[in-house]
Protein backbone atom coordinates (compact mmCIF):
# COMPACT_ATOMS: atom_id res chain seq x y z
CA UNK A 1 0.00 0.00 0.00
CA UNK A 2 1.35 3.02 -0.88
CA UNK A 3 1.41 5.94 1.99
CA UNK A 4 2.47 9.12 3.27
CA UNK A 5 2.92 10.55 -0.60
CA UNK A 6 0.66 13.73 -1.35
CA UNK A 7 -1.27 11.81 -3.89
CA UNK A 8 -3.07 10.44 -0.71
CA UNK A 9 -4.70 13.74 -0.38
CA UNK A 10 -7.55 15.11 -2.74
CA UNK A 11 -6.12 18.66 -4.57
CA UNK A 12 -9.81 20.18 -3.91
CA UNK A 13 -10.23 22.79 -0.68
CA UNK A 14 -10.63 20.55 2.52
CA UNK A 15 -7.25 18.02 1.35
CA UNK A 16 -9.91 14.88 2.60
CA UNK A 17 -7.14 11.56 2.65
CA UNK A 18 -8.62 9.35 -0.07
CA UNK A 19 -7.44 6.55 1.55
CA UNK A 20 -7.19 6.21 5.33
CA UNK A 21 -6.22 3.39 7.51
CA UNK A 22 -8.19 2.37 10.20
CA UNK A 23 -6.24 0.01 11.86
CA UNK A 24 -3.92 -2.38 10.93
CA UNK A 25 -5.31 -4.53 7.62
CA UNK A 26 -8.48 -2.07 7.48
CA UNK A 27 -8.59 0.42 5.07
CA UNK A 28 -10.89 3.12 4.30
CA UNK A 29 -10.63 4.27 0.00
CA UNK A 30 -13.33 7.54 -0.17
CA UNK A 31 -15.01 7.25 -3.33
CA UNK A 32 -13.61 4.44 -5.28
CA UNK A 33 -16.72 3.21 -6.01
CA UNK A 34 -17.89 6.75 -7.60
CA UNK A 35 -17.30 5.59 -11.27
CA UNK A 36 -18.90 3.11 -10.93
CA UNK A 37 -21.82 3.18 -8.67
CA UNK A 38 -23.91 3.98 -11.57
CA UNK A 39 -23.20 0.51 -13.08
CA UNK A 40 -23.61 -1.01 -9.58
CA UNK A 41 -26.91 0.17 -9.50
CA UNK A 42 -28.16 -0.52 -12.71
CA UNK A 43 -26.44 -4.31 -12.00
CA UNK A 44 -28.15 -4.51 -8.52
CA UNK A 45 -32.08 -4.55 -10.12
CA UNK A 46 -32.30 -7.67 -11.69
CA UNK A 47 -30.67 -9.14 -8.37
CA UNK A 48 -33.10 -7.70 -6.14
CA UNK A 49 -35.85 -8.54 -8.46
CA UNK A 50 -35.56 -12.21 -8.13
CA UNK A 51 -34.23 -12.27 -4.71
CA UNK A 52 -36.18 -9.11 -3.02
CA UNK A 53 -35.07 -6.98 0.46
CA UNK A 54 -36.07 -8.97 3.44
CA UNK A 55 -35.84 -8.17 7.20
CA UNK A 56 -34.94 -11.52 8.72
CA UNK A 57 -35.26 -13.03 12.29
CA UNK A 58 -31.93 -13.61 14.29
CA UNK A 59 -31.60 -16.41 16.37
CA UNK A 60 -33.01 -14.83 19.87
CA UNK A 61 -36.55 -14.26 17.34
CA UNK A 62 -35.99 -10.65 16.92
CA UNK A 63 -36.54 -8.95 13.31
CA UNK A 64 -33.72 -7.07 11.93
CA UNK A 65 -34.19 -3.52 10.98
CA UNK A 66 -31.63 -4.03 7.75
CA UNK A 67 -33.55 -5.41 4.67
CA UNK A 68 -30.78 -8.26 2.92
CA UNK A 69 -30.21 -9.93 -0.18
CA UNK A 70 -27.64 -12.04 -1.23
CA UNK A 71 -25.74 -12.44 -4.89
CA UNK A 72 -22.79 -14.89 -5.73
CA UNK A 73 -22.70 -18.77 -5.36
CA UNK A 74 -23.45 -18.01 -1.05
CA UNK A 75 -25.69 -15.89 0.64
CA UNK A 76 -25.56 -15.08 4.21
CA UNK A 77 -28.92 -16.12 6.18
CA UNK A 78 -30.12 -15.58 9.60
CA UNK A 79 -33.67 -17.03 11.42
CA UNK A 80 -34.27 -19.01 14.94
CA UNK A 81 -31.28 -21.34 14.28
CA UNK A 82 -28.78 -19.10 13.98
CA UNK A 83 -26.64 -17.09 10.96
CA UNK A 84 -24.87 -18.84 8.07
CA UNK A 85 -24.51 -18.95 4.61
CA UNK A 86 -26.70 -21.11 1.86
CA UNK A 87 -26.76 -21.98 -1.78
CA UNK A 88 -30.58 -21.55 -2.17
CA UNK A 89 -32.54 -18.41 -1.14
CA UNK A 90 -34.97 -19.38 1.46
CA UNK A 91 -37.93 -17.47 0.10
CA UNK A 92 -37.71 -18.55 -3.79
CA UNK A 93 -35.76 -22.29 -3.19
CA UNK A 94 -33.46 -21.37 -6.29
CA UNK A 95 -29.74 -20.36 -6.20
CA UNK A 96 -28.99 -16.89 -5.01
CA UNK A 97 -28.33 -14.41 -8.13
CA UNK A 98 -25.37 -14.90 -10.09
CA UNK A 99 -22.92 -12.01 -8.31
CA UNK A 100 -22.64 -9.24 -11.66
CA UNK A 101 -19.01 -8.76 -13.42
CA UNK A 102 -19.31 -5.16 -12.21
CA UNK A 103 -19.38 -6.00 -8.70
CA UNK A 104 -16.54 -8.79 -8.68
CA UNK A 105 -14.96 -6.51 -10.44
CA UNK A 106 -14.89 -3.37 -8.13
CA UNK A 107 -14.17 -5.89 -5.31
CA UNK A 108 -11.27 -7.24 -6.57
CA UNK A 109 -9.87 -3.78 -7.33
CA UNK A 110 -10.46 -2.45 -4.26
CA UNK A 111 -9.11 -5.34 -2.10
CA UNK A 112 -5.96 -4.81 -4.24
CA UNK A 113 -5.54 -1.50 -3.54
CA UNK A 114 -6.47 -2.15 0.22
CA UNK A 115 -2.78 -4.66 -0.02
CA UNK A 116 -4.64 -7.94 -0.70
CA UNK A 117 -4.28 -9.76 -4.13
CA UNK A 118 -6.24 -11.92 -5.60
CA UNK A 119 -9.48 -11.21 -3.88
CA UNK A 120 -11.96 -13.85 -5.69
CA UNK A 121 -15.71 -13.16 -3.39
CA UNK A 122 -18.03 -15.84 -3.85
CA UNK A 123 -20.48 -14.12 -1.72
CA UNK A 124 -21.76 -10.56 -1.78
CA UNK A 125 -24.37 -9.62 0.90
CA UNK A 126 -26.58 -6.68 -0.19
CA UNK A 127 -27.82 -4.82 3.02
CA UNK A 128 -30.94 -1.98 2.70
CA UNK A 129 -31.15 0.68 5.07
CA UNK A 130 -34.06 2.80 5.67
CA UNK A 131 -34.33 5.26 8.19
CA UNK A 132 -33.82 4.24 11.37
CA UNK A 133 -32.22 1.15 10.44
CA UNK A 134 -29.11 0.16 12.44
CA UNK A 135 -26.88 -3.01 12.65
CA UNK A 136 -25.37 -3.39 16.01
CA UNK A 137 -22.21 -4.81 16.89
CA UNK A 138 -20.98 -7.88 16.01
CA UNK A 139 -18.31 -9.61 14.45
CA UNK A 140 -18.40 -11.27 10.54
CA UNK A 141 -17.49 -14.93 11.32
CA UNK A 142 -19.37 -17.41 9.80
CA UNK A 143 -16.95 -17.09 6.73
CA UNK A 144 -15.15 -20.77 6.36
CA UNK A 145 -11.91 -18.33 5.19
CA UNK A 146 -11.18 -15.28 7.02
CA UNK A 147 -7.81 -15.69 5.77
CA UNK A 148 -9.60 -13.53 3.12
CA UNK A 149 -10.56 -9.60 3.82
CA UNK A 150 -13.87 -8.28 3.55
CA UNK A 151 -14.89 -5.58 0.68
CA UNK A 152 -17.89 -3.47 1.96
CA UNK A 153 -19.21 -0.57 -0.46
CA UNK A 154 -21.40 2.39 0.62
CA UNK A 155 -24.15 3.73 -1.68
CA UNK A 156 -27.07 6.38 -0.87
CA UNK A 157 -27.31 7.88 2.34
CA UNK A 158 -24.15 8.68 4.78
CA UNK A 159 -24.01 6.11 7.82
CA UNK A 160 -22.04 6.12 10.48
CA UNK A 161 -19.83 2.74 10.78
CA UNK A 162 -18.66 1.70 14.40
CA UNK A 163 -15.38 0.35 13.88
CA UNK A 164 -14.19 -1.40 17.34
CA UNK A 165 -11.62 -3.84 18.54
CA UNK A 166 -11.17 -7.58 19.35
CA UNK A 167 -13.73 -7.56 22.52
CA UNK A 168 -17.33 -6.30 22.41
CA UNK A 169 -16.37 -3.83 24.81
CA UNK A 170 -13.69 -2.15 23.32
CA UNK A 171 -13.91 1.49 22.16
CA UNK A 172 -15.10 2.35 18.80
CA UNK A 173 -14.35 5.15 15.93
CA UNK A 174 -17.11 6.71 14.29
CA UNK A 175 -16.60 6.58 10.53
CA UNK A 176 -19.02 8.72 8.15
CA UNK A 177 -19.44 6.55 5.39
CA UNK A 178 -20.74 8.27 2.16
CA UNK A 179 -21.69 7.35 -1.48
CA UNK A 180 -19.01 5.08 -3.51
CA UNK A 181 -17.40 4.65 -0.22
CA UNK A 182 -15.19 1.48 0.08
CA UNK A 183 -14.26 -0.08 3.13
CA UNK A 184 -11.57 -3.37 3.05
CA UNK A 185 -10.86 -5.00 5.97
CA UNK A 186 -8.96 -7.93 6.70
CA UNK A 187 -6.00 -9.23 8.42
CA UNK A 188 -5.41 -8.36 12.07
CA UNK A 189 -8.48 -7.06 12.41
CA UNK A 190 -10.54 -9.30 10.24
CA UNK A 191 -12.65 -10.42 13.48
CA UNK A 192 -13.19 -6.80 14.50
CA UNK A 193 -16.16 -5.96 16.04
CA UNK A 194 -18.44 -3.68 14.12
CA UNK A 195 -22.13 -1.78 13.67
CA UNK A 196 -23.64 0.87 12.21
CA UNK A 197 -25.98 3.55 13.87
CA UNK A 198 -29.07 4.31 13.01
CA UNK A 199 -29.80 5.89 9.30
CA UNK A 200 -30.59 9.17 9.50
CA UNK A 201 -33.32 10.59 7.65
CA UNK A 202 -32.77 12.28 4.30
CA UNK A 203 -32.78 12.29 0.35
CA UNK A 204 -29.62 11.03 -1.91
CA UNK A 205 -29.77 12.43 -5.06
CA UNK A 206 -29.29 8.72 -6.64
CA UNK A 207 -30.92 6.32 -3.98
CA UNK A 208 -33.64 8.59 -2.38
CA UNK A 209 -34.40 7.76 1.59
CA UNK A 210 -32.18 4.93 1.79
CA UNK A 211 -28.63 3.57 2.26
CA UNK A 212 -27.18 0.36 0.34
CA UNK A 213 -24.53 -1.48 1.10
CA UNK A 214 -22.90 -4.23 -0.65
CA UNK A 215 -20.28 -6.61 1.38
CA UNK A 216 -17.91 -9.27 -0.30
CA UNK A 217 -16.52 -12.09 1.38
CA UNK A 218 -15.31 -15.14 0.96
CA UNK A 219 -17.21 -17.69 2.43
CA UNK A 220 -16.32 -20.96 1.36
C1 LIG B 1 -22.76 -1.90 6.56
N1 LIG B 1 -21.22 -3.58 7.11
O1 LIG B 1 -21.85 -1.11 6.36
C2 LIG B 1 -22.53 -3.17 7.30
N2 LIG B 1 -18.82 -6.04 7.94
O2 LIG B 1 -23.91 -1.69 6.20
C3 LIG B 1 -20.66 -4.58 7.79
O3 LIG B 1 -21.26 -5.22 8.63
C4 LIG B 1 -19.27 -4.90 7.49
O4 LIG B 1 -18.88 -2.88 6.32
C5 LIG B 1 -17.55 -6.39 7.75
C6 LIG B 1 -16.68 -5.59 7.06
C7 LIG B 1 -17.12 -4.40 6.57
C8 LIG B 1 -18.44 -4.03 6.78
FE1 LIG C 1 -20.27 -6.96 9.33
Amino acid sequence: MENGTLDLFDASTDAQPLEQVLAPGAVLLRGFALPVAPQLLHDLKPVIAQAPFRNLATPGGLTMSVSMTNCGSLGWVSDRSGYRYERYDPLSGRPWPAMPESFSELARNAAERGGYTGFEPDACLVNRYQPGALLSLHQDRDEADVAAPIVSVSLGLAAVFLFGGAKRGDQTQRVPLMHGDVVVWGGPTRLAFHGVLALKDGEHEVLGRQRVNLTFRRAE
